[in-house]
């Protein structure tokens, strides 16, 4: 079965809106396989964003999500990478469409609330950032 990575960022967590968003994944269809809360240090965010470095935004991207604590989690889908990132919406919630968790709860382009993988290749590569093999085998 497809899998992806998730990411509810700091500005979920912090507001408190970590349970609905898991019940909104769950309602869609998605299967949690594994779930971890943490808080980043800068030198991990940058890893995982590196294709970002250089871009404009990757300084106060990678503080921002070092800012607080967020929840990485694997999930299950046919279809799992395309459908969770139609699920989460445009990276900009001004731009996202109605019924999408960013269009819900994304504040801005920067703190859009919830990271999805942009292909199976790089779901992978994610996944296994956050998760030894033994936690998402079942
Ligand atoms: P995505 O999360 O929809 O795949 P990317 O372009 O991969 O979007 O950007 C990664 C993250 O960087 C975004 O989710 C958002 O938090 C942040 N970001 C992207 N573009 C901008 C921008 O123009 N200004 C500020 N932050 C941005
Ligand atoms: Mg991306």
């Amino acid at each position: 079965m497809d899998r992806t990575l998730a990411i509810l960022k700091p500005d979920c967590t912090r507001r408190k809106l970590t349970g609905k968003a898991i019940d909104f994944i769950l309602e869609k269809g998605f299967k949690i396989k594994a779930i971890r809360t943490l808080t980043l240090k800068k030198e991990e965010a940058e890893a995982f964003y590196a294709v970002h470095r250089g871009k404009p935004f990757f300084n106060d991207l990678t503080s921002y999500m070092t800012s607080g604590p967020i929840f990485a989690m694997v999930l299950e889908k046919q279809n799992c990478v395309e459908d969770f990132r139609k699920v989460i919406g445009h990276t900009d919630p001004k731009k996202a469409e109605n019924g999408t968790l960013r269009k819900l709860y994304g504040i801005n382009i920067q703190e859009n609330f919830v990271h999805g993988s942009d292909s199976e290749e790089n779901a992978n590569k994610e996944i296994a950032f956050f998760f030894p093999l033994i936690e998402i085998i079942t």
